[in-house]
């Protein structure tokens, strides 16, 4: 037990001059939660196993405080003085913190980190998503369904000119939005420059075809940040503004590369890609953080968009409760964690300007409107970041892929509801039997039979993409059956 760091009951936690987080902890053995929380809380601030002689008085006002445990739950609430992380906005170091050593303690058995909780002040010395989703909605000029995407399949291997071919067909198909695939980079059968000139002349091809923008999501993660920037400086120069993203693997490649982008490139939207996070994030990993967790932090280092898992329907682990907090969480102004309600306002949150704020954005979200972008498209505007965009860190998109196909889109709608995210199917567009394009008007008409309330079997009389699809994806689509959203997504544990 180090009692220096034990504050149970304290409240000068909630004063702003703490983050706030929550652990689930079993340790081994006997020990107690309230020991193995100081344990917890030493490592992750100012201390080690041991207590030195070296503290000063002012080397104490840096440790986490330990403010509660809860025995039933085995949950340990620890306050951290946010003034002991680096200075100038640098999300790598808080993670270094708090997601850190404690995760190789022996004494631990589970150390999961659930939920994270930001005071205004700190909000202020983060970046935030500088480019959000309504940004491309208005270059899409797509305000009433999710942007609708796909990943280049297979994986990897098609030459340049191939990838592009594919490209053209899911923009002619009608889709919106086509990424790289998250290992997709400069490789000596689809060289990265070559790629990329090719992707724009499939583009233009597309635009002329269909009268419609489309945007591609470039992979920029590489070996250096030198190179990072490099390659997107090319993407740059190819692309239209607009029309593309930077695509970061952001846990391979690490948050200094994420807010790298975020800094160089302040007027491209930030896609990150969170390939390997489930080391750290399935339900079933004892030691590691949650969804939301993640999520939250790509928000505050300025992720336009980041996945947040198909809530269960797709073919990658999560279920509702994960996925659907994950996505709200960095949505909303005010998000329900599991444990803490969050207001992403760098002022006060009992500031009127937000409270009224907070007041229409619930409103608009309950009335069915399915989120902020459906409301735009009735001309309310309701783009908090135009009128409070100095106030508050802005929303980050979730973006949703992993065994998705037409089939089961309706199905994740009704889930998340809410229609502003990106989703992105794969496997579930170019396996189509008629081919990538037919895939992508699947999946078009797929939104438009869920929008229209008209079942899909219904909509696909006069739909014979969708009428394939569905034969096809309730034939191979596994996940078609893996459809459990028993899991009802509520926050009873916020405080
Ligand atoms: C999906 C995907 C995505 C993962 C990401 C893949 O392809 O491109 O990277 O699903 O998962 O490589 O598997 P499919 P998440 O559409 O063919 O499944 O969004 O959960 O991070
Ligand atoms: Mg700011
Ligand atoms: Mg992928």
């Amino acid at each position: 037990m180090q009692e220096q760091y034990l504050y149970l009951g304290n409240e000068e936690v909630f004063n702003g001059q703490y983050m706030l987080a929550v652990f689930k902890v079993v340790p081994y053995g006997d020990i107690t939660l309230e020991d193995v929380a100081t344990e917890i809380a030493a490592e992750s601030s100012s201390g080690s196993n041991l207590k030195v002689g070296t503290l000063t008085s002012y080397s104490k006002t840096c440790d986490a405080r330990v403010y509660k445990v809860d025995h039933d739950n085995n949950l340990v609430y620890i306050a951290y003085p946010w003034l002991i992380f680096d200075r100038g906005g640098n999300v790598q170091n808080i993670l270094t913190f708090i997601a850190g050593n404690v995760f190789g303690m022996a004494e631990l058995k589970e150390c999961k980190l659930l939920d994270v909780w930001f005071p205004s002040q700190m909000l202020d010395q983060y970046d935030g998503p500088s480019v959000t989703l309504d940004d491309m909605r208005d270059y899409l000029k797509n305000y009433d369904r999710p942007v609708l995407g796909t990943i280049i399949k297979p994986k990897i291997g098609l030459t340049s000119t191939e990838y592009a071919e594919v490209c053209y067909d899911f923009w002619a198909g009608g889709g919106d939005f086509v990424k790289n695939d998250e290992p997709q980079a400069d490789q000596t059968f689809s060289p990265f420059e070559k790629m990329v000139v090719s992707v724009r002349e499939a583009m233009d091809r597309a635009e002329d075809a269909t009268g419609h923008t489309k945007v591609h999501s470039f992979n920029v993660s590489a070996a250096d940040f030198d190179t990072m920037i490099r390659r997107a400086e090319y993407i740059s120069n190819v692309m239209k503004p607009g029309s593309y993203a930077f695509l970061v693997d952001g846990i391979t490649s690490g948050w200094t590369a994420v807010q790298t982008i975020r800094r160089h490139f302040p007027h491209v939207f930030l896609h990150y890609h969170r390939a390997g996070h489930g080391a750290f994030t399935r339900a079933e990993n004892p030691i590691g953080y949650s969804v939301l967790v993640l999520s939250k932090f790509a928000r505050l280092a300025g992720a336009s968009g980041i996945h947040t898992g198909t809530a269960g329907i797709g073919k990658m682990a999560g279920d509702a409760t994960d996925d659907i907090t994950a996505a709200h969480g960095i949505l909303k102004l005010k998000s329900h964690g599991h444990y803490f309600d969050q207001v992403w306002s760098e002022i006060p949150e009992t500031d009127s300007d937000v409270v009224a704020e907070i007041k229409k954005e619930e409103e608009l979200w309950n009335s069915g409107a399915h989120g902020i972008a459906m409301s735009r498209a009735k001309g309310i505007d309701t783009t908090l970041e135009r009128k409070m965009s100095w106030r508050v860190i802005s929303k980050t998109a979730p973006i949703i892929s992993g065994g998705l196909n037409p089939v089961l889109l309706p199905k994740f709608l009704d889930t998340i509801g809410t229609i502003d995210f990106i989703t992105t199917m794969g496997g579930g567009v170019h396996s189509h039997p008629q081919g990538t394009k037919a895939g992508a008007t699947a999946v078009v008409q797929a939104y438009e039979a869920w929008k229209s309330q008209v079942s899909l079997e219904d909509y696909a009389k006069d739909h014979p993409e969708l009428e394939e699809a569905i034969k096809f994806y309730n034939k191979h689509g596994i996940q078609a059956h893996r459809i459990d959203n028993s899991a009802v997504y509520h926050n009873e544990n916020a405080i």
